[in-house]
């Protein structure tokens, strides 16, 4: 029987986090952010492919598995992440697919909270129940016998294609000997001294992933073990902590980008990372921010989600809804335990290297819209003196009704990839132009309409 509870408590727990230090963080008077220079190709890019992939991908049940099912470790190990044999994982063919898609980055689970290592880590402490062994994709399944190395695969693939390559790393870690599965917060602390030497052991892992592997971004999770005062057993992870890891990162690797969840709703990291959520307007962060989402309602490869995709076009729509609140959208793909890619993540990625093929312009490098409302029929986005409108809900009568940009005079306006000007008349603050009967794209037409 699934018991969903540990899962939806961490949910309920890091909610609870969030209310309870955004009460205790001092409302600073917001000064105007702009993005660092190491995080522009960030920013500018928009578009980045999440990557959920490690034992668990094999048994089909989606990440979660080991603390939904309270799997043992024994058992875990033994019975499920020792068949992880991922012989047909294809990074080319993976960072083609994002290319194509038009993503401009790439972040993997290198270990995700269930603690297995998709490295050759050679860190003493991360080894299986018995001690003897690393609990490691080289070290524990009988893919270690092929030489290969999956993160390299992938980062070599993601240079060919020009892709920048960022890391997935979980601090609550599963089957480490200095935590058992449980507790309030899905892990528990076995002493104090465990403690102390597993966060070193994390600093060991996370430099042997910079020196391998040199990511660009440095994406934490797990992090909800927070306890606002004095680290206990169960509230292991504290802001201190978080602010210590970020500053370790940064010694580390100067450049790398890092994600607020070092120890989340604190202001850490260089951006903030709301999940399966698109901020409203007008609570948009007021720093660099980017939604995670998958394309069904699995992370990890689960068997039983694989016919519940969303559509091609609810993923377009999120793409310009985020990039029209100058946020960045990181989608989820989670190949199976061979590590094929999924036939659903491939037919999604296709019907979006479509779109972007003809309309990324109005997505990478954009400014967030310059309205504080969406109109009915979409959202926009801007660059410079260009503002790119995306049309979900076509007109009926052939009248599309926008909004004008200040007090600026238009000098034309066209369907994105057409010549043909269209006929509009201007009317106080109102613009209202003459479109085709039928939307030229049903899932987001983009009209791209000029100002002098
Ligand atoms: O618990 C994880 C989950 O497995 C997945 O990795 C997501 C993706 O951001 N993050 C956590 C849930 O918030």
């Amino acid at each position: 029987m699934k018991k969903l509870g540990k899962k939806l408590m961490a949910g309920i727990l890091a909610a609870a986090i969030i209310l309870a230090s955004a009460a205790s963080v001092p409302v600073q008077t917001a000064k105007a952010y702009t993005v660092p220079s190491n995080m522009k190709w960030w920013a500018d890019g928009k578009f980045g492919m999440f990557i959920h992939f490690g034992a668990y991908s094999q048994y089909g049940q989606g990440e979660w598995a080991m603390s939904e099912q309270e799997i043992s470790k024994k058992k875990y190990q033994t019975e499920i992440a020792a068949k992880f044999n991922p012989t047909a994982f294809n990074a080319g063919e993976i960072a083609k697919y994002a290319k194509k898609a038009g993503m401009k980055y790439v972040v993997i689970t290198a270990k995700h909270h269930e603690g297995f290592s998709m490295w050759d880590t050679k860190v003493e402490s991360f080894k299986d129940y018995t001690g003897k062994k690393s609990f490691s994709l080289q070290g524990f399944t009988p893919f270690g016998s092929t030489g290969r190395d999956v993160l390299k695969e992938l980062k070599d693939a993601c240079n060919k294609e020009g892709l920048k390559f960022g890391l997935y790393y979980s601090i609550v870690d599963w089957n480490h000997s200095s935590q058992t599965l449980g507790g309030t917060l899905s892990s528990k602390m076995t002493s104090m001294d465990a403690r102390t030497n597993y966060i070193k052991d994390m600093k060991a892992q996370l430099q042997e992933l910079v020196s391998l592997y040199d990511p660009a971004v440095m994406w934490f999770d797990g992090d909800w073990s927070y306890s606002k005062k004095k680290p206990t057993l169960e509230k292991w992870w504290t802001k201190a902590d978080g602010q210590d890891l970020y500053k370790y990162m940064k010694s580390i690797s100067p450049k790398i980008i890092v994600n607020e969840r070092v120890c989340r709703s604190f202001g850490l990291g260089d951006f903030e990372c709301p999940e399966r959520s698109i901020p409203e307007k007008g609570s948009v962060p007021k720093r660099a921010w980017e939604t995670c989402q998958s394309m069904n309602d699995a992370w990890g490869y689960k068997k039983s989600s694989e016919k519940s995709y969303v559509s091609t076009g609810s993923i377009i729509r999120d793409l310009a809804l985020v990039a029209s609140e100058g946020g960045n959208y990181l989608l989820n793909i989670g190949p199976k335990g061979n590590g094929q890619m999924t036939a659903g993540s491939k037919k999604i990625l296709n019907g979006v290297s479509k779109w972007m093929k003809k309309n990324c312009v109005s997505i990478y490098g954009v400014s967030a819209s310059p309205f504080k409302k969406d109109p009915s029929w979409g959202t926009y986005t801007r660059k410079g003196k260009t503002l790119y409108a995306h049309v979900y809900r076509w007109p009926k009568k052939g009248k599309l009704v926008m909004k004008r940009y200040g007090k600026k005079k238009i000098k034309n306006i066209t369907v994105m990839g057409k010549s043909k000007k269209l006929k509009y008349t201007v009317k106080g603050s109102k613009v209202t132009v003459n479109v085709p009967k039928n939307a030229p794209d049903k899932k987001d037409t983009v009209l791209v309409v000029k100002y002098r």
